[in-house]
């Protein structure tokens, strides 16, 4: 084991404390609240030695596992025939992550929603996320140390948390956005790949501005991002394909314009981050920056993902991805949708009952009270989610 300075060899001897108790669940119940926040409860042996050998350098900000070879890629339901996947389509998708792109609705439609969630949508305060500001604490803060510049809640800070929350989840009070990710062109198509009973369960939307630098690399199946600690979405089996994501481009999104480029093949595995242990030498808020993917990004080849405004396509939000620069002069503005297996809990009970954090956001008491995952298909027979009530084609 090489431990460079004396900060890392703190880091693992403190992680080594922590990954210990964090086993003995028994006695969890009787230690202080500063401790517990402390216990990397979800993370498995592989992430504990990894963070450990290299004395916190590398960090899973993702639960570690690989993808399993399907054993079979027929199409997981029968659809019809303008949405039909042959076997082939699907074996390329668990081959490279991705799939795609497919047209959902006319330029001239997209157009109008991205006006209508210009000026109806991230504009208006959310009403579905409520949250207070903290400081970073437990686990998280001691993985990624916040250089002094970034350490304070500005207002500056608070307004940027703001548009990002506005962004999130809009579907649940928009009923413009959930019936786009309704159509049967996305939830036909992802059931092929994850069975007849899907949900959705968050969704996003992305701003490239003008002349931008575009989205950062990364993986996003959302194991533990939001506190380093908890897995946020537990499906049955985590080597499964048991989530995808739907990716809808609401503007040209092409070469000049910051589309998205994504590594073929990396969804069959996590890849750590790497981080400056010393003082973090990377200060913004996005949660990937404060850390670089351990992966060699630069001898891989990239994909760019080349889209007309009104396409989508389908990847598996493990294949490292991102969105190359914006060199025009108009935003480039495209919204996602998280699709997963209904047997996947999403968020735990005590995330639910004692209000959910976010640390690298700086927000805490989350309120999960209006958070509801919609079925999009087939039936929930688990009923490990609080389901939205809507049918189908609503809105
Ligand atoms: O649209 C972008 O720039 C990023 C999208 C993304 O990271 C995602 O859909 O997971």
């Amino acid at each position: 084991m090489v431990l460079i300075n004396r900060f890392e060899r703190r880091f693992s001897l403190k992680l080594a404390f922590w990954y210990v108790l964090a086993k003995i669940k028994f006695i969890h119940p009787i230690l202080p609240k500063k401790l517990r926040n402390l216990l990397p409860t979800g993370w498995n042996f592989h992430m504990f030695w990894t963070a450990f050998k290299s004395g916190g350098t590398r960090i899973y900000n993702d639960y570690y596992c690989k993808l399993k070879e399907s054993i079979s890629y027929k199409p997981k339901v029968s659809v019809a025939p303008e949405f039909q996947f042959s076997e082939e389509d699907i074996k390329f998708f668990y081959n490279n992550g991705y799939i795609g792109p497919f047209d959902l609705i006319s330029s001239e439609e997209a157009k109008n929603l991205r006006d209508h969630l210009v000026n109806s949508v991230v504009n208006i305060p959310s009403k579905i996320w409520e949250y207070e500001f903290q400081q970073e604490t437990g686990l998280a803060a001691e993985l990624f140390p916040d250089s002094e510049d970034t350490n304070e809640l500005t207002e500056e800070y608070k307004q940027y948390i703001l548009s990002q929350v506005n962004k999130t989840d809009r579907h649940i009070d928009d009923p413009k956005l959930l019936n786009l990710f309704q159509q049967p062109s996305i939830v036909e198509r992802s059931a092929q790949l994850l069975g007849p009973d899907i949900i959705l369960w968050r969704s996003d939307c992305f701003e490239v501005p003008p002349h931008a630098k575009g989205t950062p690399w990364h993986q996003s199946s959302h194991w533990l991002l939001h506190n380093m600690r908890e897995s946020v979405a537990n499906p049955l089996d985590r080597e499964e394909l048991f989530q995808i994501t739907c990716w809808i481009a609401l503007t040209d999104a092409n070469r000049e314009k910051g589309c998205m480029t994504l590594i073929p093949g990396t969804h069959k595995e996590i890849y750590p981050l790497k981080l400056n242990r010393k003082a973090s030498d990377v200060n913004t808020t996005y949660r990937y920056d404060k850390g670089e993917i351990d992966y060699p990004i630069d001898q891989a080849s990239h994909k760019l993902i080349e889209v007309k405004a009104g396409q989508f396509f389908l990847f598996s939000e493990r294949v490292i991805h991102g969105a190359i620069p914006n060199k025009t002069d108009s935003s480039r503005w495209a919204v996602n949708c998280r699709i997963a297996k209904a047997s996947t809990r999403f968020f735990s009970k005590k995330m639910f009952e004692e209000g959910h954090q976010i640390t690298y956001h700086k927000v805490k008491n989350v309120s999960l009270d209006k958070w509801k995952a919609i079925l999009l298909r087939g039936t929930d027979r688990f009923g490990y989610n609080p389901l939205l009530e809507q049918s189908i084609g609503d809105g």
